[in-house]
């Protein structure tokens, strides 16, 4: 395998705008804790609509292996982009506007049979981040080393917030 190899970019994550990324930046940040590089676009499947279906449908063979989309409000994007790749994709639902996130919760989860979106909560791009490294470790030896290595991480850190209450409550 070659160094390009190992470098590539398998993580494509798309928001629907600008005013996602404050939100999006949790996933970027994961998978750089994991040492992933992975490319960023704004993307909207209703301002933007045939270069969303074709970023999609070129995707796998771009090298992406996981996607992950956030967008807020009618939030078609990961539903749009499900239906044009047999990538799996990871949807995060972000709060914005008048219904805070629970329409972008129901835009993005509710997709038909056959057309899966990997929804996290609303607001979870950290989670999709870690669920993208989770796909990626099913064929990756490394990653999954890291991975366990992070797991333990919850585990101490939870465990000491236990102790810690312990020791204050006496
Ligand atoms: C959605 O509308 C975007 O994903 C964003 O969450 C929301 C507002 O977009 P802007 O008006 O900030 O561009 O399509």
């Amino acid at each position: 395998m070659t160094i390009n190899a190992l470098n590539a970019k398998k993580v494509l994550i798309l928001m629907g705008s600008d005013s996602d990324y404050q939100t999006m930046k949790g996933a970027v940040d994961v998978l750089k804790e994991f040492h992933l590089q992975c490319e960023v676009r704004i993307l909207s499947v209703h301002r933007a609509p045939e270069v969303a279906t074709e970023t999609a449908s070129g995707a796998r063979d771009a090298g992406y292996r996981v996607i992950i989309c956030g967008a807020g409000m009618a939030a078609h994007l990961a539903g749009a982009v499900a239906a044009n790749t047999i990538l799996p994709v990871i949807g995060v639902p972000i709060s914005s506007g008048a219904l805070h996130g629970m329409d972008a919760l129901c835009s993005t989860v509710q997709m038909p049979p056959g057309v899966p979106v990997a929804t996290v909560a609303i607001d979870g791009a950290r989670n999709a981040g870690v669920l993208a490294v989770q796909i990626l470790a099913t064929a990756d030896d490394r990653l999954a080393t890291q991975l366990q290595s992070f797991k333990r991480t919850l585990t101490e850190q939870v465990l000491e917030k236990d102790r810690k209450l312990q020791s204050m409550l006496g």
